[in-house]
């Protein structure tokens, strides 16, 4: 498969609400979708780095700075049949997953639809459902954050997420407890804490959480092992887990008892695969991860959700719960039983409604063999 051209456009896609975490707000999503053009199809990647180096130290323009300069001429006009083989282009460049990912999405995207199978099918996915969950991000107060929860519970959704930080964790998890007594609940608080605070960490074990995902830096191992031995929550470790060797050695230690997989983070779909199979061979749950993906990206994160070691609700909402219009056709929908299709299509298997792409797109430049 030669590599003919691949097309980079910087979007901006406006939320329907704000979304808060214990970082960061984000009212407008700007990300990098690129196309790859070969054997006269086109795949599509979306690049997860948005407006500043919040959850990690991507952001759009480094994105397109490592894009432009350094990946797309690593691969551009290069003959090549497989992910690895892709992968093993972009190996002399370190760092920036987000990037790498987006670009290797493409790629699979393209793979897929020469082979005449969903996205899905060539991960190795076997699920037709995929179980939706919701994140809801830290609100102005507790009543506003109940009303939240009880319309998101209405629309279907099961597991609910919640945003925590110091000062907006114990007393709203007991007021949410108070009124939902029984949903699946955890909580996630973006490296908000230290190891200091494990006693008040230890709080959080009265809720019956079904985990407590990255409490402590978003680099750490060793003090997520420490505090995982006196915590009765599992821990769920998000920005951590960067790579298959991260995963190997946070299992090693203790470190947590579930793995939140997002492509983007652990640089594309092959190396999420491949924290899959490790932790399915050690019997560690995992779930997929999301990044306010349009529906580009979204469709890539359902197609390897679909993997059978998936077995947490993932962080895949409906495209309604983030868009007015998303980027693609059909939108993804939540089913009556709170999970999402996995499209059967050729490729992503969903259609990219181009003018939409048009008229959110605000940089674009094309790179030719
Ligand atoms: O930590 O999981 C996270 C969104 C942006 C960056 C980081 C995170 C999140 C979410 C929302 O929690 C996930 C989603 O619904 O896409
Ligand atoms: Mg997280």
């Amino acid at each position: 498969m030669k590599i003919e051209s691949i097309e980079l456009r910087q979007i901006a896609m406006e939320l329907v609400e704000p979304f808060e975490t214990s970082g960061w707000r984000e009212t407008v999503r700007p990300c990098i979708i690129i196309a790859l053009r070969s054997e006269g199809l086109t795949g599509y990647g979306e690049c997860v780095a948005g407006v500043g180096p919040w959850y990690s130290y991507e952001t759009v323009e480094t994105a397109w700075h490592i894009l432009k300069d350094f990946l797309i001429p690593a691969v551009l006009g290069k003959d090549l049949s497989s992910p690895e083989g892709l992968q093993e282009q972009l190996r002399p460049i370190r760092g920036h997953p987000m990037a790498k990912a987006g670009l290797e999405a493409a790629f699979w995207d393209v793979l897929a639809q020469t082979k005449r199978i969903s996205l899905a099918q060539l991960l190795g996915g076997t699920k037709e459902r995929i179980e939706s969950g919701i994140s809801i991000g830290i609100q102005k107060d507790i009543p506003t954050l109940l009303e939240v929860i009880e319309r998101r519970r209405a629309q279907g959704y099961k597991r609910i997420k919640l945003k925590v930080k110091p000062g907006w964790d114990l007393e709203v998890l007991r007021a949410v407890r108070q009124r939902f007594p029984n949903i699946e609940l955890m909580a996630d608080a973006n490296a908000a804490y230290h190891l200091a605070d494990r006693e008040h960490l230890r709080k959080f074990d009265e809720f019956g959480l079904v985990m407590l995902e990255q409490p402590l830096d978003y680099d750490d191992l060793i003090d997520h092992a420490a505090l995982q031995r006196e915590l009765k929550t599992p821990i769920c470790l998000d920005e951590s887990i960067k790579t298959p060797d991260d995963a190997r050695k946070a299992l090693d230690i203790g470190a947590c008892r579930i793995i939140n997989i997002k492509p983007g983070r652990v640089g594309g779909l092959l190396d999420a695969k491949k924290i899959h199979d490790l932790c399915r061979e050690r019997g560690v749950p995992v779930w997929c991860g999301g990044m306010l993906e349009t529906g580009i990206g979204r469709a890539a994160n359902v197609a390897i959700a679909s993997l059978s070691g998936f077995t947490l609700p993932n962080d895949i909402s409906a495209s309604a719960r983030y868009w007015r219009e998303d980027l693609i056709e059909p939108p993804f929908v939540l089913e009556p039983d709170g999970t999402i299709k996995v499209p059967t299509g050729p490729g992503l298997g969903v259609r990219i409604i181009r003018e939409r792409l048009e008229r959110v797109t605000q940089r674009r430049e094309e790179f030719r063999a």
